[in-house]
């Protein structure tokens, strides 16, 4: 573990991550409610209220409180972030995509509910996102508001979420290098992530210079995220080997382990970890310890 001056003995980190946890869940269960069509319904809600650890939600919220603002202001932002979060999954579990069986320990959409029905979930969980922000985000200036729009859209969209996938179906079976395997991991993944953390700091009333440090801080946390998911593919298929062939052994996927080694993959990890502590030290340290500890979350999780 780090040792850190953002680690404080009367902070509970993971009492904050259930209770804030449950509290997305909440929000989001009721941004959602069964009602007719209930076939979509039922599918939006599947996908959505699969569990999943809520790391977009909850960057969303704290960046939102480390800048002053009430969690209430952010809760539209961070259901939205799910909400995209939960749609790319349903699209990328697809047979067009990776045609996987399995998602959060269940059927992927299309198994539970056939390809049409898990296509439109998808669309319709992409397009609520944006109307639950614009219509449900209370005591913000419709200015911030518009800023926050702006700011998901542009990291979901052919800039965005889309760029990284395209780019990754494209490097199928290609020699990917490391700047190109970084293109699509900050694409695919990195720009939700920072989506969620700036647009929690914009609706929570940042200024310009604050917004600008947490993005960076987003950044770094984004990539982190994805070079641990890639070592946790070696580490988790080499455990499983003997009783079924790891996933990432099997196939030929470029990841940061593969391109640069097991080692240097976990340096990299540790030194994405630095840079986005450093820039949470700006902030008084009481209020960034949440961020600090997602970063730390995220870095030591093991799924
Ligand atoms: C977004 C318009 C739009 C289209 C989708 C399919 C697609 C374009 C993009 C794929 C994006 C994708 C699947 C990225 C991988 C993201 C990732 C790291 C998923 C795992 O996230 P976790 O570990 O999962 O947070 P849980 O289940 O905990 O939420």
């Amino acid at each position: 573990k780090p040792q850190s001056s953002f680690l404080f003995p009367d902070f509970d980190f993971k009492e904050y991550l259930a209770t804030k946890a449950d509290k997305v869940n909440q929000a989001l269960s009721d941004a959602v409610p069964l009602q007719h069509p209930t076939k979509i319904y039922e599918a939006m809600r599947y996908s959505l209220l699969a569990g999943g650890k809520r790391v977009r939600p909850l960057l969303c919220l704290a960046a939102c409180e480390l800048v002053g603002g009430e969690e209430a202001a952010a809760m539209p932002s961070a259901c939205a972030m799910e909400m995209v979060h939960t749609m790319s999954l349903i699209h990328d579990d697809l047979p067009c995509m990776d045609n996987d069986d399995l998602r959060r320990g269940r059927p992927t959409s299309h198994k539970a509910f056939g390809e049409e029905t898990a296509v439109l979930a998808g669309d319709a969980l992409l397009t609520l996102a944006f109307e639950h922000i614009a219509a449900n985000t209370r005591n913000v200036s419709p200015e911030r508001v518009v800023r926050a729009i702006v700011e998901l859209g542009s990291a979901v969209g052919s800039q965005g979420l889309v760029a990284g996938q395209i780019v990754d179906i494209a490097s199928e079976g290609q020699r990917v290098s490391l700047d190109e395997l970084e293109y699509i991991h900050v694409h695919k993944t990195a720009k939700l992530l920072e989506a969620a953390v700036v647009c929690g700091a914009v609706v929570g009333g940042a200024d310009d210079i604050s917004v600008e440090r947490l993005r960076k801080y987003a950044r770094c946390v984004g990539l982190l995220f994805q070079v641990v998911d890639d070592i946790l593919d070696v580490t988790k298929s080499s455990e499983e080997l003997g009783k079924t062939a790891g996933k990432d052994l099997a196939s030929d996927k470029a990841t940061y382990p593969r391109l640069m080694g097991l080692d240097r993959a976990k340096e990299f990890a540790k030194e994405l970890v630095a840079k986005a502590t450093e820039e949470l030290s700006y902030f008084d340290a009481t209020k960034a310890a949440p961020l600090f500890h997602l970063a730390d979350y995220i870095a030591h999780r093991q799924n």
